[in-house]
């Protein structure tokens, strides 16, 4: 999937085209760019603008156009008059969906669009829009209303889009609340999207914001579910905003951890399939999501606790930790050693049906026979699992869906299921049960 932002470029790469590039990198789309101005500005100042030529705008647009399948369209800082008149005039006629995040200031109080540019801005770009994401200052400065409430926000909303917008979404971080909440309206419906406010101020978040839903629309997710990953996404990279400079701290999509939500949503999806308290084993299970490439358990997530079976109900217990898991973990910890594509995995019990289910609909289904274990891991807590499932992939060219033991004195049968992803893991349960 291709996606292209129209916009600024920033030395400190933490928004405009260099942020843009990194929050698509960061979510799997392949970023181009047509840039419409240079700034040159730190994390403390900025010092200058300067446009780019009608001329060369139109020829980069088209370029990419002209060649690339592009599947949605961000546009950021456009500076003055006349980029203005030429985006509108290139993107017109097209069919891609544009989100439009309006772009006034920079967080250190420098001009990103020229105050006489303004008319045309709300003329020509507004209504384009498949989305416009402004924040508080930035929809009152486009309405011409005070934005106190969310109420006050519904308001202006409205007014945006009967100025062209085809769909609003006023980003709630400036409003003096506990909680941030996002305002979405599409096909004149509200939805809101709260999430804690977070102490701390950084520079690049509104870009990650708007670029993660250009991701999200360009993959074809709805517009509730776009703006709701994409709060979560931006919220995840202020957190991990770095001081990098001597001033602000730069957002940090990249470190998003988008690992945690994944894991939590399929450990709810996992506990809520009918009658699967059958597959949990006497040691219960544990579900793990490691980021990419773990040197140790650390760098995997589990619980810290289990997905206990109690009567025919399947309950989670305790909280989801980074180390959480020794045994699950130190499976996809030696998996990962040889097939880097598989980060998750999760402990069920083991049956031989599930095993013949499992190879009749062509999974990789490998094992290890926990006998034949040499004596001096088998004394060394947690040498077990590392010593079967190296053994278990030795042979192997892809990647293991299933590495399963049949246990041993004292010890029960497992299966492990594996998966680049909490979700792959989840489909692939799903058709071995
Ligand atoms: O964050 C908004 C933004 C967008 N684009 C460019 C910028 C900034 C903020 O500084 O410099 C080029």
């Amino acid at each position: 999937m291709n996606v292209l932002s129209i916009a600024g470029s920033d030395p400190s790469s933490g928004a405009g085209i260099q942020g843009d590039i990194k929050t698509f990198t960061s979510l799997g789309a392949y970023g181009l760019v047509a840039v419409t101005a240079l700034t040159s500005q730190n994390s403390s100042k900025f010092f200058k603008s300067e446009p780019a030529s009608s001329e060369i705008i139109k020829s980069q647009i088209r370029s990419v156009l002209s060649d690339f399948k592009i599947d949605a369209i961000k546009i950021g800082m456009v500076y003055d008059k006349k980029t203005i008149k030429t985006i509108h005039s290139e993107l017109k006629n097209l069919k891609i969906p544009i989100v439009l995040d309006p772009i006034f200031e920079s967080t250190t109080g420098g001009i990103l669009l020229c105050a006489d540019a303004f008319l045309d801005f709300k003329k020509l770009l507004i209504s384009l829009a498949y989305v416009i994401t402004p924040n508080v200052p930035e929809a009152e400065k486009i309405t011409g209303m005070k934005i106190k409430s969310l109420n006050d926000a519904k308001k202006a909303a409205l007014k945006i889009n009967s100025m062209g917008a085809k769909n609003v979404i006023i980003k709630g971080g400036h409003m003096q609340d506990n909680t941030v909440t996002d305002l979405l309206l599409e096909n004149k419906k509200f939805y809101t999207f709260s999430q804690k406010r977070l102490a701390r101020e950084s520079h690049g978040g509104g870009c990650i914001f708007s670029a993660a839903l250009c991701v999200n629309i360009a993959k074809g997710k709805n517009l509730p579910e776009s703006t709701s990953l994409a709060q979560k996404i931006s919220f995840e990279s202020i957190k991990n905003s770095t001081r990098i400079g001597k001033g602000l701290s730069i957002a940090r999509q990249e470190n998003a951890d988008m690992i945690e939500e994944e894991l939590a949503t399929a450990i709810n999806q996992f506990v809520n399939i009918k009658g699967i308290y059958e597959n949990i084993p006497e040691v219960q299970t544990n579900f793990v999501y490691s980021k990419p490439c773990p040197e140790s358990v650390f760098h995997i997530l589990g619980l810290e606790g289990r997905i206990v079976k109690a009567g025919k109900l399947a309950m989670v217990t305790g909280t989801l930790k980074y180390g959480g898991s020794r045994h699950v973990a130190n499976a996809v910890l030696e998996v990962a050693k040889k097939f880097p594509t598989v980060r998750s995995a999760v402990n069920i019990k083991y049956d031989t049906k599930t095993i013949k289910r499992a190879t009749a609909k062509k999974l990789c289904v490998t094992y290890y026979d926990r006998v034949l274990e040499p004596r001096n891991t088998k004394v060394t807590e947690g040498k077990t699992i590392s010593w079967g499932i190296k053994s278990a992939i030795e042979r192997l060219k892809n990647p293991p869906d299933i590495i399963y033991h049949r246990g041993d004195v004292g010890k029960e049968p497992m299966i492990l299921l594996f998966g680049k992803t909490p979700k792959d893991v989840l489909t692939k349960l799903v058709k071995i049960r």
